[in-house]
């Protein structure tokens, strides 16, 4: 019987990106749906996860798992041994766990933080993201990657905020490459993969997204519609729709969400080989 794999995701979600590349690194064929995620989860969502009501959630042969980094740990086990993500020695399958929290515990809320904040919650959510960052250089020492040699589970799981290097460098006014050009020399040989490449938004249509919506990471997106937002520019590429200043105190989805959420949607099956 052939498998069925689906990935319910939302293309700027750092968490969703997380499975694409697992996925493509182990060449599994997947059905990518993607989700109206601030306006209308979708019923199949709502049923995979009824605890979280998140994405990213990967349905293999109809049974759900959840949390990126759980996912990404279930396609290593399941699929493609002979390239495995996860360290084979027990310490160091520890090791790359622990980084990955960290990830989750510091650079991610710093991240979100310096793109959805102002003033001086931006500014430490900025310092806490840097902080984060550089202390992930200091782990990568000279390495390729962080496992050594090889593409691992560390790499899958912190890459994609490259992807938002670029935002909250244009939203905060600092340089990442100058305070942590190790990482950024990592983040580029990591681009150069096909999985990490085909899986990580490009970095103007992110800056775009943030400065108009957030990262679809909480229900507080409407409520937190900042008036700088509407002041500043988008980049010229932009194909989101400008928000009104009225969308601002909406606390419902509202048409202009819909339309934004449906412009960026996309479902596709994918047949990718290593
Ligand atoms: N810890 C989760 C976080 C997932 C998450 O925050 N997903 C966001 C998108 S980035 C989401 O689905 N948000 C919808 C909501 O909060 O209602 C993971 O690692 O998968």
């Amino acid at each position: 019987m052939a498998e069925e794999v689906i990935l319910l995701d939302f293309w700027p979600s750092t968490f969703g990106m997380r499975a694409r590349i697992a996925l493509r690194e182990k060449g599994v064929h997947f059905d990518l749906r993607e989700e109206e995620l601030l306006s209308n989860k979708s019923p199949l969502l709502l049923q995979m996860n009824p605890v979280h009501k998140k994405i990213p959630v990967l349905i293999h042969n109809g049974k759900p798992v959840c949390e990126s980094h759980i996912i990404v740990q279930y396609i290593d086990e399941t699929w493609g041994p002979e390239s495995p993500l996860l360290p084979s020695d027990p310490y160091e399958r520890a090791c790359a766990r622990f980084w990955v929290d960290y990830v989750d515990k510091k650079i991610s809320p710093g991240g979100r933080a310096a793109l959805r904040l102002t003033g001086e919650a931006q500014e430490a959510g900025k310092k806490e993201f840097i902080e984060g960052l550089k202390v992930m250089e200091g782990e990568l020492g000279d390495k390729a990657y962080f496992g050594g040699d090889r593409f691992g589970f560390l790499d899958v799981s912190l890459i994609p905020f490259y992807s938002r290097f670029y935002a909250v460098e244009t939203l905060t006014g600092c340089s990442i490459g100058e305070e942590c050009p190790k990482l950024v020399g990592w983040a580029k040989r990591c681009m150069q993969r096909e999985s990490v490449a085909k899986s990580l938004p490009d970095e103007h249509k992110v800056y775009d997204f943030m400065l108009e919506v957030g990262d679809g990471s909480g229900p507080t997106l409407t409520g937190h519609k900042r008036p700088e937002f509407y002041k500043r520019q988008l980049s010229p590429t932009s194909k989101i729709k400008r928000f009104s200043l009225a969308t601002e105190t909406t606390l419902g989805p509202s048409p202009e969400w819909q339309s934004l959420t449906i412009n960026s949607s996309h479902h596709h099956t994918e047949t990718h080989q290593p």
